[in-house]
């Protein structure tokens, strides 16, 4: 029989070789693996519970390698060839993203592996979107950016072939795989030279720069990769001192006991030198650095008050410094629960189950008592991590990013079924993961008691 490496392992050399790739072409991306690595190792020797929650869910070992990339495309044939290929590695397309709201004209979804095990073996993931010419209201401008796109292929023939080759045979052999790893990380390479000239970049960058970055470049260069802390504002302090200049906010929620979703932050995207086609000597921001700490994945009930309260917030924060900002921030959050017991109770957030003693365990138990169960010290809960993004935040990104005066909303509807046929396949809703997960713990917790009663 042949032997096939398994995905989890292809992108675990994936993932590897990609940090490398960024290490040696940004080097202040060195500089964050540094510190974060500095800020978890204090966090975690003063912290017996989040030691122990971390490696009683799995995610104490992932921690030194997680990360989360993003990319930005141009074509739905690009955005399909990309979710084959991220097949490959066992990344599927999750959640859908719109950003145009807040004035960035592209849809997105994550690429990451959507079952716990695997998370927990390595969970890279990938945010991509695909620009929205169809918000380009300069047609002649529009035809122009379509007829470049048109022309580029984003992948090496030997790519595409392996993708295909994974499709008909089940899986890669050893010799495939390494293959596979070194061709499909062209796709992400940085390219110091332009496709286009200089006025045409211009031109594409007075429209938005944003549009400028997925038109006049080779390929989707990776733009970040972030390693995950276990304290984002102490990362943010040390960035500061460590002159690595983040941007003013740290994004989403404030410091809470029981952090929630994901914040984040990163450092401004560099001026890099370009050559133009017409050799015209210039230069294009795009590659950032980034930082993010996760919570607790919350319900949809979880979400839509954290989603409020957010709003609520921002008509208080605009032009804080982030230390006013995070202050007003938690002012607001007061009303959201900050202990595990009422985020669950009240079905706030995502939680697994699991037997702690049997001692005394009677007949007859079902999901009802569960309460009581975990009263009694029987059963324990413990919050499932979010393994998302966030649009507002996302957009809080891009925007630091992307220089002033580009912050007008589109006025579009959110277009998911267009960027599914773009994908060429349903998106994954996260909260049906995340439910997956929470009822296949009370599922096995009630037939493991009930055995043993
Ligand atoms: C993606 C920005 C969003 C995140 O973590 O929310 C993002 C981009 O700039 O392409 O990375
Ligand atoms: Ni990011």
């Amino acid at each position: 029989m042949t032997y096939y490496v398994q995905s989890s392992e292809i992108r675990r050399r994936f993932a590897q070789a990609m940090s490398e790739m960024y290490q040696s072409e940004v080097p202040k991306y060195g500089k964050l693996i540094d510190l974060v690595d500095r800020v978890n190792k204090e966090t975690l020797e003063n912290n017996d519970f989040l030691n122990e929650r971390l490696t009683g869910s799995g995610e104490k070992n992932r921690l030194n390698i997680e990360r989360h990339g993003a990319i930005r495309v141009g074509t739905a044939s690009e955005l399909s060839m990309l979710r084959r290929l991220f097949s490959v590695m066992g990344m599927f397309p999750v959640g859908y993203y719109d950003l145009s709201e807040a004035g960035v004209p592209v849809h997105s979804t994550a690429f990451r592996p959507i079952e716990e095990k695997e998370l927990n073996k390595n969970p890279f993931r990938i945010f991509t979107s695909l620009l929205r010419l169809d918000l380009i209201e300069n047609k002649e401008l529009r035809a122009h950016a379509s007829n470049i796109l048109s022309k580029r292929d984003i992948f090496t023939s030997e790519a595409k072939r392996l993708v295909e080759c994974h499709q008909d045979q089940g899986g890669l052999t050893e010799e495939q795989a390494k293959v596979f790893v070194s061709e499909a990380l062209e796709t992400f390479r940085w390219h110091k030279d332009a496709t286009v000239d200089y006025d045409t970049y211009q031109a594409l960058h007075n429209e938005h720069s944003l549009i400028a970055d997925v038109v006049c470049f080779r390929g989707p260069h990776i733009n970040h990769l972030t390693p995950r802390t276990l304290d984002i504002d102490k990362a943010q302090r040390y960035m500061h001192e460590m002159e690595l200049n983040p941007k003013s906010i740290i994004e989403g929620p404030p410091r809470r006991q029981c952090p929630i979703l994901l914040r984040q932050t990163s450092f401004k995207a560099l001026e890099e030198s370009i050559l133009f086609s017409n050799q015209h000597h210039g230069s294009h921001a795009a590659r950032f650095g980034e930082i993010e700490q996760r919570g607790i994945a919350l319900t949809p009930k979880g979400r839509s008050l954290y989603d409020s309260l957010l709003k609520k917030s921002k008509e208080k924060t605009s032009g804080l410094s982030n230390e006013e900002h995070q202050r007003v921030l938690s002012d607001v959050f007061y009303d959201f629960p900050d202990d595990e017991e009422t985020l669950r109770q009240k079905g706030l957030a995502y939680f697994e189950y699991s037997l702690k003693s049997s001692k005394d365990l009677t007949k007859n138990q079902d999901e009802a008592n569960m309460e009581t169960l975990i009263k009694h010290g029987l059963v324990s809960a413990r919050p499932i991590t979010y393994e998302d993004f966030l649009p507002v935040s996302a957009a809080g990104i891009f925007q630091s990013n992307l220089g002033d005066g580009q912050k007008n909303s589109y006025n579009s509807n959110e277009s998911r079924a267009s960027f599914e046929e773009a994908l060429g396949s349903e998106i994954i809703d996260e909260h049906d993961l995340y439910h997956a997960i929470e009822n296949q713990s009370i599922t096995s917790l009630m037939k493991t008691i009930n055995k043993k009663t």
